[in-house]
C-alpha cells in the first residue's frame, strides 16, 4: 500500500511537471496497485494528490474502454472528499478515557455517539487470543492453506515483504527480534474464511459493543516489534474500528483533523496487554508507535 501510495505520488509529480503526459501514466500497472486498495489510509497531502489525480483521471477515462480497477478508481477516490468534521467531536476533549467493565449502552452513549476515542481496559476478557496469538501461531495457522488462499490485503510498512506469505517466511531469528535482526512490522486483513474460522475461536465479539452491532467478523491483524507502526493517516473506511491489543505495547497518537486543528487537542495513549482500543479512524488521524519490549499483536475490526 505504501509502495503504491509512493509511485503514485511519484507519477503524479512527474506529470504535473509535464515529464510524463497523460496518455502513458494509463499504460502504468499503478492501477493494479490501486485496485488493491480497501481500506485506504491517507496523510492529507496525499488525499489532496489524490483528488487531484482522480479528477484528471475521471475526465480521462470517460469514453474509454479500461479494466474494471481502473474505472473504478475515480469513484472509489471520491470518497477521498472526506466529510468535514465537526469540531464538536473534540472541542472540550482533555484526553482518552479509560474505563472498565462499561455497558453497551454506556459505550454507545458516551462514546461511539460522539465519535471520541476508548480504552476499554478489561476488554479482551476471557479471550484465550491473549495467551495464543503469535508468530508462530500465525505461521502455521495461514501454511495449511494452499498459496491462493493466503493472499490478503497486506501491509508491508518498512520491511521489503510483499505479501503476508512472504513476511511469515521470515527467520525464526528474526520473527524473534533476535539481535542484529531487521526490525520488522506489518499488517494485514484475514480474507480467508476458514482461517477466520479457527481464529474465532480464540476471541468473543467484544462484549461492550453496541448490541444492534452486526459487523464482528475480524477484519485486521497487525503485528511487529517495537518501533514504529503505521505512519499518520486517516482511513476511509465505512464504520468505527475496535482493536484489541493482544500482546506487546501499542503507543497511539490521536490527532483532529486538519479543519480542527486549532479547536482542537491531540492525544497520545499507551494501549497495553488485555486492552481494547475503540477510535473512529474516519475521523480521527492516528498513527502507531509499538514501544520497546515484546511484539505487538493487534486484532481488530469496525463495528457498525
Ligand atoms: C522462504 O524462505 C526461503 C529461505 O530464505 C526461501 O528460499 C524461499 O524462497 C522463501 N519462500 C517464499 C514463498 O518466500
Ligand atoms: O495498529 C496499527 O499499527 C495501525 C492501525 C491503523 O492504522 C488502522 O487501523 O487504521
Amino acid at each position: 500500500m505504501q509502495r503504491a501510495e509512493k509511485r503514485f505520488q511519484a507519477i503524479l509529480r512527474k506529470s504535473k511537471l509535464g515529464e510524463i503526459p497523460m496518455a502513458e501514466i494509463s499504460q502504468l500497472d499503478i492501477s493494479k496497485l490501486l485496485c488493491k486498495r480497501r481500506k485506504a489510509r491517507m496523510s492529507s497531502i496525499k488525499k489532496i494528490a489524490l483528488v487531484t489525480f482522480s479528477l484528471v483521471l475521471a475526465v480521462w477515462v470517460f469514453g474509454e474502454k479500461h479494466s474494471q480497477c481502473v474505472l473504478d478508481m475515480p469513484i472509489d477516490a471520491s470518497k477521498a472528499f472526506r466529510e468535514v468534521v465537526d469540531c464538536g467531536i473534540c472541542k472540550n476533549l482533555g484526553g482518552v478515557d479509560k474505563v472498565m467493565n462499561i455497558s453497551p449502552s454506556d459505550f454507545e452513549e458516551r462514546y461511539v455517539a460522539k465519535a471520541r476515542p476508548v480504552v476499554v481496559l478489561d476488554g479482551t476478557r476471557g479471550w484465550s487470543a491473549v495467551d495464543n496469538f503469535d508468530f508462530s501461531f500465525f505461521k502455521k495457522l495461514y501454511s495449511s492453506y494452499p498459496k491462493r488462499k493466503q493472499e490478503c490485503q497486506f501491509f508491508p510498512y518498512k520491511t521489503e515483504f510483499e505479501s503476508l506469505r512472504e513476511a511469515l517466511n521470515m527467520s525464526e531469528d528474526r520473527s524473534r527480534l533476535e539481535p542484529k535482526t531487521t526490525p520488522w512490522y506489518i499488517g494485514w486483513s484475514n480474507c480467508n474464511d476458514d482461517a477466520g474460522k479457527v481464529l474465532r475461536e480464540y476471541y468473543d465479539r467484544p462484549y461492550f459493543l453496541p448490541e444492534t452491532s452486526e459487523n464482528m467478523a475480524l477484519s485486521w491483524i497487525f503485528m511487529g516489534g517495537p518501533g514504529d507502526g503505521a505512519h499518520m493517516h486517516v482511513d476511509n473506511v465505512h464504520y468505527p474500528s475496535w482493536q484489541a491489543q493482544l500482546r506487546g505495547r501499542k503507543k497511539w497518537r490521536i490527532a483532529p483533523p486538519p479543519e480542527c486543528l486549532y479547536s482542537c487537542k491531540e492525544f497520545q495513549v499507551v494501549v497495553n496487554p488485555g486492552e481494547i482500543i475503540v477510535v473512529d479512524t474516519n475521523r480521527w488521524y492516528h498513527q502507531t508507535h509499538i514501544l520497546p519490549g515484546d511484539i505487538s499483536v493487534t486484532i481488530g475490526s469496525e463495528f457498525d
